[in-house]
């Protein structure tokens, strides 16, 4: 990496089996193949003490309060900042498969109030670009049957969708929507389009916090 230029935060967003884990991997691969520093996260992340109580309530074998399993998905973000803000100073691109924005619609969607959602966010280090990837979520649900966990249910994630469709028209200068019932290798070819113009744009950037 050349003195002072940093890694792009780069965001995958959307329901359950939009194809944001299949996207995130593609765009890797491909950053990757040009010798472009990159590095995959996701949130959750599972491993971590915060992450196991995550993963207890998502696969249904603990149950806690909507208030609380909102705060453990903030706290397992705030536990990564640190080694977030390295790696992108150090030059590496996150591309990172859901972050604030995906605990905001799913708690909000169960009706916990916006603004409480979006507070224990607020100063973690800012995404670059969020990409959106939208689809009906009746789309969704015929890519064939949901799994087992929590949450993965249609008619809960209309709602998540409602949510997600109002904070990418208020987040609109960062937000990149995707109709995500196009094929995947065309959905690629967009996306990489978009990343290669961001790249080297934010890379004189200082880093930005939510707000
Ligand atoms: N989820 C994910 C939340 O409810 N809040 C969050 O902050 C995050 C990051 O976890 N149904 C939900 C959305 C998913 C579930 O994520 C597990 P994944 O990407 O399906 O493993
Ligand atoms: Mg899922």
């Amino acid at each position: 990496m050349s003195a002072g230029k940093r890694g792009a935060l780069i965001i995958f967003e959307g329901c359950d089996r939009s194809g944001k884990t299949t996207q995130s991997r593609l765009l890797v691969e491909l950053l990757k193949s040009k010798d472009i520093p990159v590095q995959a996260m996701n949130f959750p992340d599972r491993s971590s003490c915060i992450g196991q109580m995550i993963n207890s309530y998502l696969t249904n074998s603990k149950d806690l309060p909507d208030e609380v399993i909102h705060l453990l998905f903030a706290a397992n973000r705030w536990e990564h900042m640190n080694q977030v803000k390295q790696k992108l100073l150090e030059g590496v691109t996150l591309v990172v498969d859901r972050y604030s924005h995906s605990g905001v619609a799913y708690s909000a969607a169960k009706g916990l109030h916006i603004d409480w959602c979006y507070a224990p966010e607020r100063g973690l280090i800012k995404p670059d670009a969020v990409f959106y990837l939208r689809a009906p979520a009746n789309d969704l649900a015929s890519r064939g049957k949901y799994g087992e966990e929590r949450y993965e249910r249609a008619e809960f994630q209309g709602r998540v969708a409602q949510v997600f469709d109002r904070l990418c028209s208020q987040e609109a200068s960062y937000w990149h929507q995707f109709d995500a019932s196009q094929p995947a290798e065309d959905l690629h070819a967009q996306i990489v389009s978009i990343t290669e113009e961001l790249l080297p744009k934010v890379a004189t950037q200082p880093l930005d916090k939510l707000s």
